[in-house]
């Protein structure tokens, strides 16, 4: 069989699972949420990182229906928690395509029908890459806010947007990504380019999240940047539902 092959039975199967990492509050370490991250849990029971298998959802299309299927879990999962804690959100990543169609609109209007979780619980995040095609793009971010979702620009630094560009859509945060964050307090080349990526946000008026926080020299650095929010192993791995729920009932 194909990995093309494997991939569409393990959609018509819903093999997949989503793990949670946990997104805090950098001052005073309390946890605001989570991004939930898929897995493909094979029929022997090993976890595939999404690396590996995200890239031919996306050239063959099968990305939709897994992104349909991330939705339907994150509301199994975690439907209790987000009703019992309205300061919990979650950050679903959407595909390029996810973003330039808009579909997967009405699909969480209709996951969240009857749950009692609010839309301002559900944050929207998507690469760079997920807004080239700037038109569909802003329409979709325009309409995502309307629903009340936030929406989130992910791995900000590494892509195509420039400053102005980024100022035509009404986004809500943006994730510095983890190659910025691991120049901190080394020599590095790019660690003078760091807090420059900082200012941007701070221009943009954004909230900011880090990704890939390891160290407390790095939050310790953030802190005093006025960064507010980190994601990273200093803080959480990724982890299954249960955990994340007792995380955040501890983390509080
Ligand atoms: O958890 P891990 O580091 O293996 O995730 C790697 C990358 O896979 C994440 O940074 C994210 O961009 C992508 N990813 C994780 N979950 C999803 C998902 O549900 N949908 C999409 N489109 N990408 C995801
Ligand atoms: O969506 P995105 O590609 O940003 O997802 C974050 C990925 O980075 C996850 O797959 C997660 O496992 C990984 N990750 C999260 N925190 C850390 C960290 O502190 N260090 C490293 N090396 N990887 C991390
Ligand atoms: O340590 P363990 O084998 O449980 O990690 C499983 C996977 O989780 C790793 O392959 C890695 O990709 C991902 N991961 C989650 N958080 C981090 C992190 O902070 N750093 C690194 N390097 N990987 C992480
Ligand atoms: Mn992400
Ligand atoms: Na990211």
């Amino acid at each position: 069989l194909s990995p093309l092959g494997e991939l569409q039975i393990a959609v018509r199967k819903r093999e997949f699972i989503v793990h949670y990492q946990p997104i805090v509050e950098l001052r005073t370490g309390n946890c605001i949420g989570a991004e939930a991250l898929v897995r493909w849990k094979r029929p022997n029971g090993s976890l595939v990182r999404p690396d590996l298998f995200i890239p031919l959802a996306e050239e063959s299309g099968l990305i939709t229906a897994i992104t349909d299927q991330v939705i339907a879990l994150v509301v199994f999962d975690l439907n209790r928690l987000l009703v019992a804690d309205r300061s919990i959100h979650i950050a679903i990543n959407l595909s390029a395509t996810d973003v330039s169609t808009a579909r997967v609109l009405p699909v969480i209007e209709k996951a969240l029908q009857h749950t009692g979780i609010e839309p301002q619980q559900i944050w929207l995040e998507a690469t760079e890459r997920g807004f080239v095609d700037i038109n569909s793009a802003r329409s979709t971010v325009v309409r995502a806010r309307e629903l009340g979702h936030a929406v989130v620009i992910d791995d900000f630094g590494t892509g195509y947007s420039s400053l102005s560009y980024l100022e035509g859509l009404p986004l809500d945060a943006l994730k510095i990504d983890k190659s910025f964050i691991d120049t901190i307090s080394t020599n590095s080349a790019t660690s003078s380019v760091t807090p420059h990526i900082i200012g941007m946000a701070k221009t943009l008026k954004l909230k900011i999240v880090a990704e890939g926080v390891e160290t407390q020299a790095q939050a310790d650095y953030l802190v005093e940047h006025d960064v507010e929010y980190g994601q990273g192993w200093l803080f959480a791995r990724p982890m299954p539902a249960a955990e994340f729920i007792a995380y955040c009932r501890q983390a509080k």
